[in-house]
């Protein structure tokens, strides 16, 4: 990819200036195309000085997710090597759900600045401002039966987690099933959506939200949710955060289904879940007991009052 290329000799310079020249000996380009892919780049937000004789010299990386961001750096093998970047979009996992029916490969990512019409669990409402918060899905297509693919949601949690505290410091914990917590507060949630045929999984859009630099929640949501700024007092590096989140997440996902009790045990000790008394609601039933464990598919098993266990596929967690 030359416009990577580019960006990664830019780069390397470390302050200093890279000539035309050199540039398209590096690139095998000519002195055209080289101020071609000066000028997207620049299009994009990208802050490059010209010097007539000395030639190019990077100055400011723009604040967003653009491709060449996200990959730059970016040590996984599979996950987020493909990367389609939305200014404004209805939400991350319908265009992946698009791309995925379309036969793009497996670890294919859609991140939006912003999300119109961000979607949480049952038809629910995802808050997504601009710039503010990683609005990423992941496209999978992993070879596991449909009953394994909530393992995914927990992979998203670890990898969330471990990926918040690499870059920030910050302890997350997760809440069944699908929640990233601190201070009580929810600072990440996920989609899991999976399309099957019968026996196989086809694909699974994994679908990711990280309210990384958001100054303040409007209404109800202020009391409900944090932001990354907010616990740290300064601003995180949403490019840093999404590429840890995506080789946590691969490290995990290249394990799986064989090692998947590592991943669950790994997902008890971040759990913020197990070992409460809390309270399920789901549209057919509300249930209170002790979080005991997960099983081998990731359901909850509560033990109620009178002793038995109940094991719950999916349902909202109140902590008591
Ligand atoms: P959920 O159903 O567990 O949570 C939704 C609830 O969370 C909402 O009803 C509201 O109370 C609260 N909420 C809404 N916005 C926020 C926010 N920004 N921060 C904290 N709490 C909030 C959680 O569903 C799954 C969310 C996945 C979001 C990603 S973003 C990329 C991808 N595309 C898309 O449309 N959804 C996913």
């Amino acid at each position: 990819m030359d416009q990577d290329a580019l960006l990664a000799l830019l780069a390397g310079e470390k302050g200093g200036y890279t000539s035309g020249e050199e540039i398209s000996r590096a690139l095998r380009v000519s002195r055209t195309a080289v101020w071609k892919y000066i000028n997207d780049l620049r299009q994009s937000g990208y802050d490059i000085e010209a010097h007539p004789r000395l030639g190019y010299r990077l100055l400011a990386r723009p604040d967003k997710l653009l491709p060449a961001e996200v990959r730059h750096g970016l040590k996984t093998a599979r996950l987020g090597q493909a990367v389609h970047h939305f200014e404004t979009i209805t939400s991350t996992n319908d265009v992946a759900k698009d791309l995925a029916e379309r036969g793009a490969p497996e670890g294919t990512l859609v991140v939006a600045e912003e999300q119109k019409s961000g979607r949480g669990r049952r038809g629910r409402a995802w808050s997504s401002p601009p710039r503010v918060g990683i609005w990423a899905s992941l496209l999978l297509r992993p070879a596991f039966l449909p009953s394994q693919a909530p393992l995914l949601t927990l992979t998203a949690a670890v990898a969330g987690a471990e990926a918040i505290r690499r870059v920030t410091g910050l302890t997350a914990g997760i809440k069944w099933p699908n929640d990233l917590l601190i201070g009580g507060r929810k600072v990440a949630g996920i989609l899991m959506e999976l399309s099957a045929e019968q026996d196989v999984v086809l694909y699974v859009i994994l679908g990711i939200g990280i309210n990384v630099n958001t100054p303040s929640f409007p209404g109800e949501l202020a009391a409900l949710a944090t932001s990354l700024y907010q616990e740290r007092g300064e601003s995180v590096s949403r490019r840093e955060l999404l590429q840890a989140f995506l080789e946590r997440f691969e490290f995990w996902y290249d394990r799986l289904p064989g090692e998947a009790e590592a991943l669950r045990s790994r997902w008890r000790e971040l759990s913020v879940t197990l070992g409460r008394r809390v309270t399920v609601t789901a549209p057919t039933f509300t249930v209170s007991g002790l979080a005991r464990n997960i099983d081998r598919e990731g359901a909850l098993l509560l033990e109620t009052e009178t002793g038995d266990l109940v094991r719950i596929l999916s349902g909202d967690v109140s902590l008591r």
